[in-house]
């Protein structure tokens, strides 16, 4: 199991605190789906991806950015229960939607970006210390249910 610091917890604990879910979520995914313009064949349903622009005001990848850092949230709840908590979406990802799982590391280092972008001056390198392990269990926990 992953052992937290106090310090560590309440680092994560105060990014979610002062984190924007709406702005952050569609900033992230919106970046990742240009930047990694591949990661788009998941969301063949979502209409116009055609360029950024109609990426980043398409209505559809906002809801979505906003529902995965609800999913996230779900980590910050239960910090020292990932893997357990993960243990469905985990199937969702790889037996319904089949989303290669090297996709999570893209869009995590995408959200990363923007926090940091965000929080400027107070993003320090132990704030990054703490994020990137959290992340980091984040990503493995999701990736358990691929075989
Ligand atoms: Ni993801 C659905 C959380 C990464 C493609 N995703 C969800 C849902 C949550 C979620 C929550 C809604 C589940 C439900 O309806 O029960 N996704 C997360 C999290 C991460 C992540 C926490 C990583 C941090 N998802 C990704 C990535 C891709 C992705 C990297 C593709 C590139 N996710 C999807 C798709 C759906 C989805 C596609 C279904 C969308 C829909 O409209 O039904």
């Amino acid at each position: 199991m992953v052992q937290w610091t106090d310090e560590e917890r309440a680092i994560i604990t105060d990014i979610f605190a002062n984190l924007d879910y709406v702005e952050v979520g569609r900033k992230s995914l919106c970046r990742c789906l240009i930047v990694f313009p591949w990661t788009q064949r998941y969301f063949g349903a979502y209409g116009n991806l055609y360029n950024a622009e109609t990426i980043l005001c398409n209505p559809l990848i906002a809801a979505h950015g906003t529902k995965i850092l609800h999913g996230l949230d779900r980590a910050l709840k239960n910090m020292d229960n990932i893997k357990e908590v993960y243990t469905e979406l985990s199937q969702l990802h790889s037996e319904k939607l089949h989303v290669d799982p090297d996709n999570f590391r893209l869009l995590v280092d995408c959200m990363t970006v923007v926090i940091a972008a965000q929080m400027g001056t107070a993003f320090t390198v132990e704030t990054q210390v703490a994020w990137q392990k959290f992340v980091c269990v984040v990503v493995s926990a999701l990736g358990r249910q691929y075989h």
